[in-house]
């Protein structure tokens, strides 16, 4: 007997109907959806009219620095993630494997351009020149930040998921008057969220607003196809980069394991949001490789052939492949990022372990007028965890 479909729901009888004039496909992650990918897994790189432009721009020494800050950060990332497995540190947000993204989008940026992370943006703040070893301050517990982001217009992490992508709008559309005042050279601002992050109210208000005011945004989302245990197939049921038409404004999906492509891209958007034209919409393909914190425990909601196959699209390795082809790396050099990334981690490791929590106190006794029992809670546990930390060398009262 022939199967036969039946409707389910309201929208697939309309389907059914009228054939699908949703613009839903049927399968939301379609690798279909067009990508924009300059060097392939074998590390060979192909040309675009629109892109290749800013990679020819580059001097062999940039292109070999694209690979020492990615395999610089991942290093961080180890360690951070090591000082968390031995106490050190309350939490960890590891990020390895979109160092494509990160790195490649941090690079694009001027100084002038001002930066809204989220919580996992390790490689961004790299490219931006801040010391990582303040990125373990709010980790550690002793800040709510950690750095003075007008040093670097990178700003604080934001725990609450996309309530930065609303910052960054109203940030450009201030940046815009200044430049219209004569008060400041062009700039953008670029708001990084993810895929999960990309379901709040925040981003949909922020994207209006942006398109609205023609705010100097470019808008960053890191499709790592997870929100913790959620897959990306729930959060969307259209490929991300397409909501950026029912805005206004370009939306253009880029291969986020591809750090060449991720910069040429980042670097076009930047232009375009600069100039005047408005925001653009990066959605960056990429995977979270590890987990989605260090309390997170990804082989209980996904399988381990979904990251084997990820892993083979390393950003790191195919970039050493075309750089070896290109006879720009040899051993040695690979050897020498390899130590640049041992000495961070010895800095970054030396910082945490004598970082003060001297001042945090007052934290707990702003929340609320009068004393609460859940804040006491909060603070007695933090007290221990301080106090664990008695034995260990150098550490300040
Ligand atoms: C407003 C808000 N709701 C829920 C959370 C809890 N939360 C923290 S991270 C996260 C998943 C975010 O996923 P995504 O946006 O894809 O970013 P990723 O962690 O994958 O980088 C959730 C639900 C939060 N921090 N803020
Ligand atoms: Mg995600």
């Amino acid at each position: 007997m022939a199967e036969v479909h039946l409707p389910t729901t309201e929208f697939e009888e309309a389907d059914a109907a009228h054939g699908n004039q949703h613009g839903v496909t049927d399968e939301p992650n379609a690798d279909a959806e067009p990508m924009v990918s300059l060097l392939s897994v074998e590390g060979e790189l192909t040309r675009d009219e629109t892109y290749s432009p800013y990679l020819d721009a580059l001097s062999a020494e940039e292109l070999l620095s694209f690979y020492s800050d990615m395999a610089t950060v991942r290093r961080f990332d180890q360690e951070a993630t090591a000082l968390q497995r031995q106490g050190e540190l309350a939490m960890w947000v590891p990020m390895t494997g979109q160092e494509g993204a990160q790195i490649g989008s941090g690079r694009a940026s001027k100084p002038a351009d001002y930066i809204f992370p989220t919580y996992r943006e390790h490689g961004v703040a790299l490219t931006r020149g801040l010391d990582l070893s303040l990125l373990l301050r709010q980790f550690r517990g002793v800040s709510n930040a950690g750095w003075d982001p007008r040093e670097t217009n990178f700003h604080m992490y934001t725990l609450v998921l996309a309530a930065q992508t609303l910052h960054a709008v109203g940030y450009a559309m201030g940046m815009a008057r200044d430049v219209a005042a004569g008060l400041a050279e062009a700039a953008a601002t670029i708001a990084y969220f993810g895929d999960g992050a990309s379901s709040e109210g925040d981003v949909h208000e922020s994207m209006v607003f942006a398109a609205s005011y023609q705010a100097p945004v470019v808008f960053f989302c890191q499709n790592n196809r997870w929100a913790i245990s959620v897959p990306f197939e729930v959060q969307s049921k259209v490929p991300l980069v397409r909501r950026a038409g029912g805005y206004g404004f370009p939306g253009i999906r880029v291969d986020g394991n591809d750090v060449l492509a991720v910069y040429a891209v980042t670097q076009w958007a930047l232009e375009h949001a600069r100039s005047g034209k408005g925001p653009v919409l990066i959605e960056a393909d990429t995977y979270r490789l590890g987990a989605h914190t260090t309390a997170d425990d990804p082989t209980k909601y996904r399988d381990r052939a979904q990251e084997d196959a990820w892993r083979l699209k390393d950003p790191l390795l195919r970039l050493e492949k075309y750089l070896r082809s290109l006879g720009l790396a040899d051993d040695e050099f690979f050897a020498k990022v390899s130590a640049v990334g041992d000495e961070l981690a010895a800095h970054v490791r030396a910082a945490v372990v004598t970082m003060s929590a001297k001042d945090i106190g007052a934290s707990f006794a702003n929340v609320y007028a009068t004393a609460h029992p859940l804040i006491a809670e909060e603070s007695a546990w933090q007290r221990a965890y301080e106090a664990s930390f008695a034995d260990a060398e150098g550490v300040a009262e």
